[in-house]
C-alpha cells in the first residue's frame, strides 16, 4: 500500500489523525492483538528491558484486545504527558516531527491479518502501541523522544534528515540497552517481531556495537531484514544525554564530509560487544525476492 505522503488521506484531519473508533474493531481483530499479545509478552520477560516491561504493566497493556487510545492516554498523559493518536499508516517526516514535538504519538489504526502475523510493511497498532507505547512512560526515553520530534523539525532544514532517520532507526525501532551488566531488547521494531527478538539478543550473525552518535548517524539500515549491527546504549539517561547535549549544527556539518558506513560494517573507533558472523542472509534473498535493502529515505 503506498501512501500518497503529500496529502492527508480521505477522512484524515490536515494533521492526519483519525478517529480510532475503537468500536469499529472486529472480534477477529481483537483475537489478533491477543495473540501476538500472548507470545510477545512470555517471550520477552529476561529478554526486554525492565522499563519496557514495566510500562507494559503500568498502562495495563495486556490481552484484553486493542486498546482503546483514549484510555491508554489517559493513563500515559498522568505519568510523562504522552498521548496516543491514531492515524492511517505512516505519515509524512515533518507531520511526524510535529506530532513527537508535542507529545503526541502517532499509531496505526489498522491491525494485521491473521496471516501476516510475522512481517508486515507498515507499522500497524501491534507495533506501534505494543512495540512504542510502553517506552513512554519512562521520562527519560518520554523526553528523548520528543527531544528527537523538535530535533527533526529543525533537521528539515539542514536537510540532514538522513542522518536523524538513522538515529531513530538504532534506537527507537533496533536498539539494545545494558542492564545489570546484561544486554536487552527495547526498540520497538525488534520487541514486536517475535524472531527478531531471539536473533538481535541470540544470534552470532548480526555485530553488536556500543552506541556512539555520530557512527550511528553515519550508518546506512536494511528496512526489509533484520539488522546486521545492533547498537546498545548504557541507559535512557545516558541516550538522552547525549543527543539532548549534542550541538548538531556542527555534527552535521562534519557528517558532510564523512562517508556512509555500510550496515554490516565494523570500524576502528568501535567498542565491539559482538563481532558478528554475518552469516545471516536475507530471508528474501535466498527466497529470490528481495527487494532494495537500501534504507527508506
Ligand atoms: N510515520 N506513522 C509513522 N510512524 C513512523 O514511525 C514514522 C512515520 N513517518 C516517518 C518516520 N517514522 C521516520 O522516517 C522518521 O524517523 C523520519
Ligand atoms: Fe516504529
Amino acid at each position: 500500500m503506498t501512501t500518497d505522503l503529500m496529502h492527508p488521506p480521505p477522512g484524515a484531519r490536515a494533521d492526519w489523525t483519525i478517529p480510532q473508533d475503537w468500536a469499529r474493531y472486529s472480534p477477529c481483530e481483537h483475537r489478533v492483538w491477543d495473540e501476538l499479545f500472548a507470545r510477545q509478552s512470555t517471550m520477552l520477560r529476561g529478554r526486554a528491558s525492565t522499563s519496557f516491561l514495566e510500562g507494559l504493566d503500568t498502562l495495563r497493556l495486556s490481552r484484553s484486545g486493542i486498546p482503546d487510545f483514549e484510555e491508554l492516554s489517559e493513563r500515559l498523559r498522568k505519568l510523562t504527558g504522552w498521548q496516543v493518536v491514531a492515524v492511517p499508516g505512516l505519515v509524512p517526516d515533518a507531520v511526524f516531527f510535529e506530532h513527537l514535538a508535542n507529545r503526541r504519538f502517532v499509531a496505526g489504526r489498522f491491525i494485521r491479518k491473521p496471516e501476516q502475523l510475522d512481517y508486515l510493511e507498515e507499522p500497524d497498532v501491534f507495533h506501534d502501541v505494543f512495540g512504542h507505547v510502553p517506552l513512554l512512560s519512562n521520562p527519560a526515553f518520554a523526553d528523548y523522544m520528543q527531544a528527537y520530534g523538535l530535533g527533526g523539525l529543525r533537521a528539515l532544514d539542514f536537510h540532514a534528515l538522513k542522518n536523524l532517520a538513522r538515529l531513530y532507526w538504532y534506537t527507537v525501532e533496533f536498539g539494545l540497552i545494558r542492564e545489570h551488566g546484561a544486554i536487552r531488547l527495547y526498540g520497538a521494531g525488534i520487541v514486536s517481531s517475535f524472531s527478531e527478538s531471539v536473533f538481535a539478543l541470540d544470534d552470532p550473525s548480526p555485530n553488536r556495537l556500543q552506541f556512539d552518535l555520530e557512527r550511528v548517524m553515519r550508518t546506512r539500515y536494511r528496512i526489509d531484514d533484520y539488522q546486521q549491527s545492533y547498537f546498545v546504549i548504557d541507559g535512557f539517561e545516558d541516550l538522552l544525554h547525549q543527543t539532548a547535549e549534542a550541538d548538531f549544527a556542527p555534527l552535521y556539518r562534519r557528517l558532510e564530509g564523512l562517508s556512509d558506513i555500510s550496515p554490516d560494517a565494523i570500524i576502528p573507533s568501535d567498542r565491539v560487544l559482538n563481532r558478528g558472523t554475518q552469516a545471516h542472509v536475507s530471508l528474501r534473498a535466498r527466497a529470490g525476492t528481495t527487494r532494495n535493502g537500501s534504507e527508506k529515505t
